[in-house]
């Protein structure tokens, strides 16, 4: 466990780097006599450290799923934007140097003033520098769109050589940079503006990633599943590694549905015989609880299912997967009763 604490020095240089507009003496001065941290902010100024110490127990690997794993894990801010109806785009570009800009139409990250441990900090720099600090301000905001790993974006911040934001909100333009997790700049109060929404860019850490080439199929994959799973999301994929030799245009898609899932049942039985052309879409929400279920049958005797709960594909089913099969079962049964289907009043088709 001794060496998931980083040292005090790490420490001293992640706090002197994460707060330019402090005094850079007085965190020594306190080191000198030999106190002068608060729990508190030991828990923060480990996080960070922590992160890019063993980055593979916040992003799953420093290979390829990993990398990839930084952009959904931006992706994911954005897409909550969505979710809470203040964003309905999302535009992802691969640029030549595999870094990344994603860009969405949501509030902004906020840029109002924080205290935290006595000192003054723009939010941006809570959100991009505290572990965990990724989530809302406010209980009625909290993150819903969770990652495989949930972890934030401050975790895409500390593994970036370089990681920039931009964010239009409150009538400006505002702008700040950050290297390995570290602010490089201040909140910069740019031109006015009345355009809403966040730009994030960033360049994975070389010294990190085992893989720093992106895929775009990998990518693609996951944005049309997030627009399949949020129905009328507008998500853009710009690749500018790859220009179409005619238009010299950059390779491009857009994955916007409005069916939602059952657009996603399509999609998957794409080349199969079907046997009902409308796929069965059914949509609820109780308590707060918002669920959906698209199906339809195709002449093959083996079932495909996927399940998703908060945007994630849940691969080991759960209860939502087991409710549903349970319902499905007993509806089945009661029409094939109600309508004489079954020659013995006792039969009863089981799950299968
Ligand atoms: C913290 C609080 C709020 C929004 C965000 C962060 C936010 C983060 C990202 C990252 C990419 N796009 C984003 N959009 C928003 C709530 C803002 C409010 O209450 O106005």
């Amino acid at each position: 466990a001794s060496t998931a604490i980083p040292t005090e020095t790490a420490l001293l240089e992640l706090e002197d780097n994460a707060n330019p507009t402090a005094a850079k003496g007085s965190a020594k001065k306190e080191k000198a006599d030999g106190g002068g941290y608060s729990a508190e902010n030991i828990t923060v100024l480990e996080g960070l450290a922590a992160v890019r110490l063993r980055p593979a127990m916040y992003i799953g690997s420093t290979g390829e799923m990993g990398l990839h794993h930084l952009v959904y894990e931006v992706v994911d801010n954005s897409v909550d934007e969505a979710l809470g109806g203040h964003a309905d785009r999302i535009d992802v570009t691969i640029h030549v140097d595999n870094s990344i800009t994603v860009v969405d139409n949501g509030r902004g990250i906020p840029v109002d003033d924080k205290i935290i441990n006595g000192e003054k900090m723009p939010a941006v720099q809570v959100v991009l520098t505290m572990l965990h600090a990724g989530g809302k301000f406010d209980a009625s905001n909290y993150k819903v769109s969770g990652g495989l790993h949930g972890v934030g974006v401050s975790c895409v911040n500390a593994l970036s050589e370089e990681f920039d934001v931009e964010i239009w909100r409150d009538d400006f333009a505002w702008e700040q940079d950050y290297s390995k997790g570290a602010p490089i700049s201040k909140l910069r109060k740019m031109g006015p503006s009345k355009r809403k929404g966040t730009k994030v860019h960033f360049l994975p850490d070389k010294s990190i990633f085992t893989v720093t080439e992106f895929n775009y199929d990998t990518l693609a994959q996951r944005l049309r599943e997030l627009a399949f799973l949020n129905k009328g999301l507008e998500i853009h994929l710009t690749d500018e590694r790859t220009t179409d030799p005619k238009t010299g245009e950059s390779k491009h898609q857009e994955f916007k549905y409005a069916g939602g899932i059952a657009e996603f049942i399509k999609h998957i039985n794409k080349g199969k015989s079907v046997l009902h052309d409308k796929p069965i879409y059914m949509e609820a929400e109780r308590d707060d609880v918002a669920m959906g279920i698209a199906l339809q049958y195709n002449d093959a005797y083996s079932e495909t299912v996927f399940t998703f709960a908060n945007n994630i594909n849940t691969v080991d089913g759960g209860t939502h997967l087991s409710g549903f099969k349970t319902a499905l079962t007993r509806t089945i049964n009661a029409a094939g009763q109600s309508l004489g289907l079954f020659k013995d009043v006792k039969e009863n088709l089981s799950g299968d």
